[in-house]
């Protein structure tokens, strides 16, 4: 596995499903598994602390509220974690969003869009991290930037 995906719950996997989907088009093999920041804190003291040894490149942590899932997980490890802020019901998911984005200085997590566009995000920029050192990965990055241009450039009537 080249990439974990984790979520704070269950609940979160209809948001968190699009970065699995980003890494099938693209070849990317993951892992997925729930381990919640405030409900199961040894799992993921375990999961992040392991996570380089068992050949984990890259982090997706997505979570909703008070979300500390992905600013833990980078405390844990070296690797790169990305955060996606799920789209909680009170807010919205801005508390998601605020709760990622402001990590203190020394220690840094990647934070992407609230909700859907921000998972698939978040399995695309893995994607291209991990094409940095796999050039099939990034040939199909690329093949995926290239078609999605060549759809817009080929239709670009909004009424049709
Ligand atoms: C967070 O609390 C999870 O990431 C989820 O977005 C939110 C609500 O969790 P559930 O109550 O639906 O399990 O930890």
């Amino acid at each position: 596995m080249k990439v974990g995906i984790i979520m704070g719950s269950k609940s979160d996997w209809p948001t968190m499903q699009h970065a699995a989907e980003m890494l099938d088009l693209f070849g990317v093999p993951y892992e997925t598994k729930v381990v919640s920041a405030h409900r199961t804190p040894h799992l993921l003291a375990e999961y992040a602390e392991s996570a380089k040894a068992r050949g984990i490149k890259v982090i997706i942590a997505g979570a909703g509220g008070a979300a500390h899932l992905p600013g833990m997980t980078a405390a844990y490890t070296s690797l790169p974690v990305l955060g996606v802020p799920v789209q909680s019901k009170a807010l919205s998911g801005q508390d998601s969003l605020l709760s990622i984005v402001q990590m203190p200085k020394g220690i840094a997590v990647g934070t992407l869009a609230i909700g859907n566009a921000g998972a698939a995000n978040s399995g695309l920029l893995a994607a291209q991290i991990i094409g940095t050192h796999d050039e099939t990965v990034m040939a199909a990055v690329e093949k995926f930037r290239a078609e999605q241009t060549e759809t817009i450039l080929s239709n670009p009537n909004p009424a049709e």
